[in-house]
């Protein structure tokens, strides 16, 4: 068996946790991360017959039976993940019932997932409904969107159309454009629901004056997505309170989309 402190999948994890710490984006316990693993992969450095502990999840993941998800701690600290990560992250694999959790490794102090499992697991499931290719959900409470969200109408097109005029490469990286739900009591399976219905449309939610969702096929691209939403908000930020001279204009968006082959939500432009 080979050791799973060298595994790429985990030491990934906790550059990608490091860097999220700090960019800012994830303060005291903020955010969570969870990561659809390959069950081949990871079973060349743990045995997949060993439960460490089953834990319930509180609702229905049957579509997931059986899939393996590497999720940050509860109450704990990405500043910590790297560190110490067998205390901070677990790997639990979606048990027959579809209810509950088998823990295979991590949650070292007898802790267990982030309380926004509903809506990691939900989110999984909705995305891989329309993109089977989907490994990621991450969650975080980036600066600059965050305080967007005050200032700025939380309506869908508007939201990703200022954004969109923020930066070239925007509507690139974007053009599925952004979900926007507005403030609900985090932690419930009713945000997660909501937060999986926007799924099916969006790979990124914005839960109002909260923070953000971004989904993908790897970390990299995750984070990116939300690493370009977050220039955008910022660049909106520092300008916002200031006369607007220049701004790229809808037909210009128009012509960037087509030019890069991207398919973009055209009800979002005002053409
Ligand atoms: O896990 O960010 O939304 C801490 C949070 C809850
Ligand atoms: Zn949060």
């Amino acid at each position: 068996m080979k050791n799973i402190f060298d595994a790429p999948f985990l030491k990934e994890f906790c550059a990608t946790t490091k860097n999220m710490y700090r960019l800012g984006w994830d303060e005291r316990n903020g955010g969570n991360i969870s990561v659809m693993l390959d069950e081949k992969e990871v079973g060349e450095y743990l045995d997949l017959n060993h439960v460490i502990r089953t834990i319930p999840t509180g609702f229905d993941a049957k579509p997931l039976i059986g899939k393996l998800f590497m999720v940050t701690g509860t109450g704990k600290y990405f500043k910590n993940v790297k560190h110490d990560p067998e205390t901070n992250l677990g790997i639990i694999r979606i048990a027959a019932d579809g209810t509950t959790a088998e823990l295979l490794w991590g949650y070292k102090d007898g802790g267990k997932f982030t309380s926004e499992l509903p809506a990691h697991l939900m989110s999984h499931m909705a995305r891989l409904s329309v993109d089977p290719q989907n490994r990621i959900v991450m969650h975080c409470h980036p600066t600059y969107t965050l305080a967007m969200n005050y200032v700025h109408e939380l309506d869908e097109k508007k939201f990703t159309h200022t954004l969109w005029e923020m930066c070239t490469e925007c509507i690139v990286v974007f053009p599925d454009g952004i979900g926007v739900l507005p403030w609900m009591l985090c932690g419930t399976n009713e945000i997660g629901e909501a937060t999986a219905a926007k799924m099916k449309e969006f790979r990124l939610v914005v839960w109002g004056m909260h923070g953000i969702y971004g989904v993908g096929k790897d970390l990299d691209e995750t984070f990116g997505l939300i690493e370009t939403v977050e220039k955008a908000a910022q660049i909106y930020m520092l300008t916002a309170h200031l006369p607007r001279i220049n701004t790229i204009k809808d037909d210009e968006l128009q012509t960037l989309a087509e030019a890069f082959g991207v398919n973009y939500r055209k009800d979002f432009l005002n053409l």
